[in-house]
């Protein structure tokens, strides 16, 4: 799956049939052969299963007669990002798409894409920058998503202390600022949770494995909860912990707090591995074409939007639940 993202990645989707517009100023495109040209700067695009699930959104949904979708990987490196936006606005793009891998350093870039009439759309990831810098924003409420996981501690471990160790996503990037602002906020609030240890495992399974085993090493049977901001993390810190032999999820063991809710992960979640998986929508292609098919008619579209999320329970979730998930 990887080896064929990364293929597909490189490759532009052309549709490449002449769009035969007319009409107002929108409807005119500024490539050669008609087609409106979408820019897409993806972060990783395939840094985890929910990042891989975004891409193929993206993809499909631009995958459209008049339409023709190129995308850059910056393989998470922020300065290579602004690089690769900077290039779409040289290329004269019609609309610039950025996943940023970091909130910041964003002001010069978008500055240019401004004074080049390109509109600019962010795409689940937040960017530290004026809002009218770009059209719009779409992604999930990652701070609302981690109160739903300090809710459910409460809930679990009532007065009872708690030792947990946090599974950040990279650092800088909208998901994990926001994510991890909420933990913070409740470890603040109760005197009773303790954060044993706190470090990025970079989205990935394998890092967090090897984070999570040396605090295995460090604390021991301590840890009773792992706030990990993604599936993929989640994942990571499982494994090692079955490796050392110590209880996981359920009732009685390490309670594991999960990001994404992917459907495997909300298998586990069913098995009890996971204790409380909080949803964040990947898919957010069909949405992005309808805000673009709609500007290019000149409707401007809210300044932010985040699509309905849920959260899932170890103790409530079903495989009907499960079996009617889109991803
Ligand atoms: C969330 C997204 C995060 C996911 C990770 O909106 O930015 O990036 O939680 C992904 O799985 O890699």
């Amino acid at each position: 799956m990887k080896k064929l993202l990364a293929v597909l990645v490189v490759l532009t989707i052309a549709a490449s049939m002449a769009f035969a517009g007319g009409g107002n100023q929108r409807t005119q495109t500024r490539s050669g052969d008609g087609n409106v040209v979408i820019g897409f700067a993806q972060c990783k695009a395939d840094e985890s299963d929910w990042r891989i699930a975004n891409t193929f959104s993206m993809m499909n949904a631009f995958n459209k007669p008049g339409y023709r979708l190129i995308i850059a990987d910056s393989n998470n490196d922020a300065a290579k990002q602004v690089a690769d936006v900077q290039a779409f606005i040289d290329m004269e793009v019609d609309y610039i798409l950025i996943a940023a891998v970091n909130e910041d350093g964003w002001d010069t870039v978008l500055r240019n894409a401004q004074r080049a009439g390109i509109p600019v759309i962010l795409v689940d990831r937040t960017m530290k920058v004026d809002p009218s810098l770009y059209l719009c924003w779409i992604g999930g409420d990652f701070y609302g998503e981690g109160v739903k996981a300090t809710d459910w501690m409460v809930k679990h471990f009532s007065s009872r202390e708690v030792n947990v160790v946090h599974l950040q996503g990279q650092l800088g990037a909208g998901a994990q600022v926001g994510r991890s602002r909420a933990l913070a906020d409740g470890i603040a609030k109760h005197s009773n949770w303790n954060l044993l240890a706190q470090q990025t495992g970079n989205w990935g399974t394998d890092t967090a494995k090897q984070v999570m085993t040396s605090w295995i090493q460090q604390f021991g049977s301590r840890i009773n909860c792992v706030y990990a901001e993604n599936d993929n993390m989640a994942l990571g810190a499982i494994q090692a912990l079955q490796e050392a032999g110590i209880a996981v999820g359920g009732a009685n063991g390490v309670a594991i707090i999960s990001f994404d809710a992917n459907r495997p992960y909300l298998q586990m979640t069913l098995q009890g591995l996971i204790n409380c998986n909080v949803e964040c929508n990947p898919l957010h292609g069909p949405r992005v074409f309808e805000i673009v098919e709609a500007h290019r008619r000149g409707v401007m579209p809210a300044k932010e939007e985040s699509p309905i999320e849920e959260a899932f329970y170890w103790d409530t979730i079903t495989q009907a639940i499960i079996d009617a998930r889109q991803y």
